[in-house]
């Protein structure tokens, strides 16, 4: 093995447990050549050649794609894997009943034979990064060992990467000790493993983002919502937005949806034409770490410095703040190419252009019977593309949460909006959150599911005792975040009866409304919805019927909902908090 110059240590020099953790993690792997990546231009300039060399990049257009290039993964790596990730705790009921769980020794064990040489004739990137801004007591420093040039590149997008964060960890030992190797890519030998108990990730066999880009679900989340617990604070699968009324006032909002329900969408939202005056900003598209702070409110930061997101259905109508921020410097991962080296997807144009070259590299036009780009295909852009990032987006104090907002993709049964009754109840709604399966992860699509707070795949703890942890931030929170359901997905006869993207923005003003205590509200036995009159509809281009389908309580509905929360809160009562189990009887019983 040899390194760059200085031996794997490399600029870890000052920081003895860093130096001596990556000298033992290259002699366990083997690596050719140790590389450590200091987050500059000219190094990302470098390593795209070298990935573009070595076929792992294509390069588009210059002209019409500056910057920008294209990978195609593995047909077999292309989403998360839940069913091969895995919490590694001691006790399996730490992992609680949802997790995957294996036990630490047997991880280490059996990643640990597939990781000896496992980067034989291979580079290690040693890729240092810092999830939230430099500075922040909200930030935390995590270094990531890859033999993968995709996932160093990716990082730097995704991550404030290289020097900054070495300067911030400092002489420190703190920071989450993550190893990825691809191996040979066979499913059989892909396991994604986290060891919360000793602040360490282990990747292997994969290429795919959520699985390798550790710095993102199994760092900022999986992690993130362990040590959350530890400190008193809340890692979450949240975007976060500030709404600008006319007058200047900025409200900022969190909003959980599962993954592909359209939170990159919502965090860049256009206001329609009605809402003149009004301007969307983007904190984050995908993670939120919130703290209570010295006033009693609830601050967030988005921990990440990208946007790792869905391209299929993205185009200038349904989000053209995301058109613009993929236009240049942005790696695109299982698009299509098109024959004059542009990107192409389903919905980004009505009509496909002739022939394009699909997301696996095969010929494809319109008549080929499969989709041209892969529905989970993505692009992984830096937010300061971002035309309507908010100028508070890298602010080391975060921004104050006057709003929760918790959202599935559900055809029937939950209302456009619903404002729960207080925190208990708002934890409920969160808790009890359903939503139909999507790409953004392997196995079948559509299928419902409980999806608490949006975090089941990436709660790294008892999922019982999140709720709890959930429900004892109140006691932080004097002057705490009103907390809402909505959905966006309700359908009568296979069709969406609410039009979505920018229209949303109408949902988002009664909550802020709501927030700020300045508009009233219809109780029902489920919580607070919009009066008639309350939500601004002038403009809007849905029938009155459709509306109120969209908006209406169906009481026979709400009650097999709350008959299936019974048998999801039945999977997890060793740990349940009492008061969530009381909440389901309380709406039970108002519902008569
Ligand atoms: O693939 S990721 O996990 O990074 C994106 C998502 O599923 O939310
Ligand atoms: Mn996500």
């Amino acid at each position: 093995m040899t390194s760059k110059s200085r031996g794997p240590a490399g600029p870890a020099a000052g920081n003895a447990t860093l130096a001596a953790w990556v000298t033992q993690q290259a002699a366990r792997t083997k690596p050719d050549r140790v590389v450590w990546c200091d987050g500059s231009e000219e190094e990302r300039r470098r390593l795209t050649l070298e990935a573009i060399a070595a076929g792992i990049l294509v390069p588009l257009d210059r002209q019409k794609r500056p910057g920008c290039t294209l990978h195609r993964s593995h047909p077999n790596d292309v989403a998360r894997v839940e069913q091969l990730t895995y919490v590694c705790t001691r006790s399996e009921e730490a992992a609680g009943p949802v997790n995957h769980w294996m036990a630490p020794s047997e991880a280490y064990a059996r990643l640990g034979r597939l990781l000896d040489g496992g980067m034989t004739g291979r580079t290690m990137y040693v890729v240092p990064y810092l999830m939230g801004p430099p500075g922040s007591k909200f930030s935390k420093v995590g270094i990531e060992l890859t033999d993968s040039v995709y996932v160093a590149l990716s990082m730097g997008v995704m991550t404030r990467m290289g020097s900054v964060a070495l300067e911030q960890l400092g002489e420190s030992p703190a920071f989450n000790r993550g190893l990825h190797a691809m191996l040979d890519g066979h499913p059989d030998r892909r396991f994604i493993c986290h060891f919360p108990e000793d602040d360490t990730i282990w990747s292997v066999g994969s290429n795919y983002g959520g699985n390798v880009l550790l710095g993102k679900k199994c760092f900022a989340l999986r992690l993130g919502s362990w040590l959350a617990r530890a400190e008193g604070w809340l890692a979450e699968h949240m975007l976060i937005l500030g709404v600008e009324s006319p007058e200047g006032q900025t409200t900022y909002l969190a909003a959980a949806f599962p993954s592909a329900c359209g939170k990159t969408n919502l965090a860049m939202l256009v206001p329609p034409r009605r809402f003149a005056g009004w301007k969307v900003w983007t904190v984050g598209d995908d993670i939120a770490w919130l703290r209570p702070g010295p006033d009693g409110r609830l601050w967030a930061v988005n921990p990440e410095a990208g946007y790792f997101g869905v391209a299929p259905g993205t185009n200038e109508e349904t989000n053209p703040n995301a058109m613009a921020t993929i236009a240049h410097d942005t790696i695109f991962t299982n698009v299509a190419l098109t024959e004059d080296g542009d990107v192409w997807w389903e919905g980004m144009t009505p009509e496909p252009p002739d022939r394009l070259l699909d997301w696996q590299g095969r010929p494809w036009d319109k008549h080929s019977g499969r989709t041209a780009a892969h529905p989970n295909a993505r692009f992984t852009s830096p937010m300061k593309n971002n035309p309507a990032l908010s100028r508070r987006a890298g602010d080391p104090g975060g921004v104050p949460i006057s709003a929760i907002i918790f959202g599935g993709r559900r055809s029937d049964t939950v209302p456009l909006v619903l404002q729960s009754f207080n925190w208990t109840h708002g934890v409920f709604l969160g808790a009890t959150l359903g939503s139909e399966t999507t790409a953004a992860a392997t196995g079948e699509v559509g299928v419902i599911r409980r999806d608490p707070m949006a975090m089941l795949p990436f709660c790294g703890y008892d999922m019982g005792e999140y709720f709890g942890h959930w429900l004892s931030m109140q006691r932080a929170l004097p002057n705490p975040p009103k907390i809402f359901q909505v959905n966006w997905f309700r359908k009568k006869d296979g069709r969406f009866l609410w039009p979505g993207y920018g229209e949303n923005m109408r949902v988002l003003a009664w909550i802020i409304d709501r927030a700020l205590g300045r508009s009233g509200a219809r109780e029902t036995p489920l919580g607070w919805v919009p009066r008639a009159g309350d939500l601004d509809l002038a403009g809007l281009d849905v029938s009155a019927e459709d509306f109120e389908a969209a908006a209406a309580i169906d009481l026979p509905a709400w009650r097999r909902e709350l008959a299936s929360d019974g048998e999801w809160f039945a999977k997890l009562s060793r740990t349940l908090p009492r008061e969530l189990a009381l909440q389901r009887e309380l709406l039970l019983a108002r519902l008569g």
